[in-house]
């Protein structure tokens, strides 16, 4: 492990096509950072269906499945860490552990994660009765999942390892109703708060803490993006049930705020790394120890865990020394994404 992002959310979400956007805007360089996949038919496979949907204008078709490839992250051209981008695309968020090994995998993933980026249908959230926003984004699941996997245990003790950044994307921002995007989002975002509200009241119990919990360890902020860009899809169906809005790609797409979420992750990772400098071995120990076997496995793959612990402080040292400039960097990304908190 190094660092670890983990993607997911409902299906139909968006979560493929910011993907792709995403990885493409990456691969390509932005705001001086750049990833490179360590297997070269990695960039491949997620800049086919790109290039399929930028010049074919076809929506990608729909995914299943878990797929995990690491990547170099470079800023100015210099090494920074690896990082693992894990990438949910199934309906994994809605099956019981020991129902599915993807469902196990899942969990352990987010237990290992730095960073989780929620993926949620800014649409849904807009125009559907909040019940069934909250059903279609899976937003109680992922609350659930956050909850079972990192949000409790810091409620038991205070170690330091625990926390998690956690970036909710609001994809589709470009189809919503005029009233959602007035006042900067501002109705959107109410809205967002509501449908996530067990992730909001949960960082919110943290802020207000003065005791040694860290409220710093649970950074939390959304941001609306769109792939599409601002009048170059339309609605042809609003939908209804389970069928989400069906839009045509009319001219080509001119993503926005795409790379922001990620830049977030990283930079809160900065200050997330100051803490791991001080974790103990034994502090990792107790910590993983409460883990169900099956999860704990899959975290480890094969290491120890004082292999893992000595990983985490080489990230944690790396990040360090390049600090004031990737500073410089996230801290544009953290202007750019609304605190979960409402002010
Ligand atoms: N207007 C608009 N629609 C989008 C955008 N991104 C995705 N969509 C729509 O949402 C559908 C589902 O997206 P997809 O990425 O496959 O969702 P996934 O199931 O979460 O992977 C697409 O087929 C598009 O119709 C966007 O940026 N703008
Ligand atoms: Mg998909």
């Amino acid at each position: 492990m190094s660092l670890k992002v983990t993607l997911f959310g409902g299906t139909g979400q968006g979560k493929t096509t910011f993907t792709l956007a995403l990885l493409y805007q990456m691969a390509a360089g932005i705001d001086g950072f750049r990833i490179e996949a360590h297997d070269t038919d990695t960039a491949t496979k997620y800049l086919n269906p790109w290039r399929d949907f930028v010049i074919g204008r076809k929506w990608p078709a729909p995914t299943m499945g878990r797929r995990e490839d690491t990547f170099s992250l470079l800023f100015n051209n210099e090494f920074v860490t690896e990082f693992q981008w894990v990438d949910y695309q199934g309906g994994a968020i809605n099956i019981p552990t020991d129902e599915s090994d993807e469902a196990a995998q899942l969990h352990a993933d987010i237990q290992e994660s730095n960073a989780v980026i929620i993926v949620a249908d800014a649409f849904t959230i807009a125009t559907r009765p909040r019940i069934e926003a909250e059903m279609l984004t899976s937003s109680t699941y992922i609350f659930n999942l956050l909850n079972n996997y990192k949000f409790k245990e810091s409620a038991r003790d205070v170690g330091l390892g625990n926390g998690i950044t956690v970036a909710l994307v609001l994809t589709k921002a470009d189809i919503l109703p005029d009233e959602f995007k007035v006042n900067n989002y501002q109705k959107l975002f109410d809205q967002a708060r509501d449908v996530f509200r067990g992730v909001v009241s949960f960082v919110e119990e943290q802020r207000a803490h003065t005791s040694s919990l860290r409220p710093w360890l649970y950074p939390a902020a959304m941001i609306p993006v769109s792939v599409a860009g601002e009048g170059n899809a339309s609605v042809v169906d609003p939908g209804a049930g389970y069928e989400l809005a069906t839009v045509s790609l009319n001219s080509p797409p001119e993503p926005i705020n795409i790379h922001y979420p990620f830049l977030y992750a990283i930079g809160n990772e900065l200050d997330r790394s100051a803490l791991y400098m001080e974790e103990q071995e034994e502090e990792l120990e107790a910590r993983l120890s409460k883990l169900n076997r099956n999860v704990l496995n899959r975290i480890l793959r094969g290491r120890t865990i004082k292999e893992l612990h000595a990983e985490r402080q080489s990230v944690a040292e790396k990040l360090g020394e390049l600090e004031p400039k990737i500073r410089a960097v996230t801290s544009v990304a953290n202007k750019k994404m609304r605190s979960m908190i409402p002010s």
